[in-house]
């Protein structure tokens, strides 16, 4: 046994404006940042457990122009969260039609042999009817959420990232995901992440030039 720390590595896919950026601001700055612009190419974000391992991860862009540069955000990964936005059925559509296998045909994975999934309805807060808003702006209900998640084999959350609705469970089972079967002591899993010329672990001088931001924190 060592008590060397791991390096987990996530990506966040899905639709433009689902929420991704908005998500992973609020797991590592524990705000709702309301003037976020759509993300270009790739942010980098990182957060530490309370073991000490480390979760690094990477929200990609939604929009279709970036697609192409993607695949280099999915080498050597632990997880995917899979995010849509339950007021538009066209990214939830999308996941099926799209993100889901794109993501399988280019992900390789970490320190894990299997990469683990997870399917995320985001926005929940807009589904209220009130004086002044008499219809819900929910499109894709939570039974349809549910039998998603089921056909496809993933845990699911809805979650308001604005309300900080549920965002606490997602991350414990983030977090639970990461850590089950990990082999402390193979050549995989002894918390050595290596940077590789075929893909992204950590975000390097030159790349980190190019993204956008970087945001690290160090909170559970
Ligand atoms: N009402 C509401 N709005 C949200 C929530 N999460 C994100 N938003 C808003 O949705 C919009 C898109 O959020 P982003 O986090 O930039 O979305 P994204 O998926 O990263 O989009 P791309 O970077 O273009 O792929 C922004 O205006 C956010 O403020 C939420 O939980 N509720
Ligand atoms: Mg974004």
């Amino acid at each position: 046994m060592t008590d060397r720390k791991k390096t987990y590595k996530i990506v966040v896919v899905g639709d433009a404006q689902s929420g991704k950026s908005s998500l992973l601001f609020r797991f590592v700055q524990r705000r709702f940042c309301t003037d976020l612009s759509s993300t270009v190419l790739a942010q980098f974000f990182s957060k530490t457990l309370p073991t000490g391992d480390r979760v690094n991860m990477w929200d990609t862009a939604g929009q279709e122009r970036y697609r192409s540069l993607l695949p280099q955000y999915l080498k050597n990964i632990d997880l995917i969260l899979f995010v849509y936005d339950i007021t538009r059925s066209s990214s939830f559509k999308h996941l099926d039609e799209m993100w889901i296998e794109w993501s399988r045909n280019h992900a390789t994975p970490g320190t894990k042999q299997d990469i683990a999934s997870i399917l995320v309805g985001n926005k929940t807060d807009l589904d209220v009817v009130n004086q002044f808003t008499p219809h819900s702006k929910r499109a894709v209900t939570t039974d349809e959420g549910k039998a998603f998640a089921a056909k496809v084999g993933m845990p699911f959350f809805e979650i308001s990232v604005k309300d900080n609705k549920n965002i606490d469970e997602l991350w414990g089972e983030i977090a639970n995901s990461l850590m089950a079967g990990t082999q402390p002591d193979t050549p995989n899993g002894n918390g050595i992440v290596m940077l590789k010329d075929d893909g992204v672990d950590m975000p390097p001088k030159t790349l980190r030039a190019r993204l956008t931001n970087c945001y690290s924190c160090v909170l559970m």
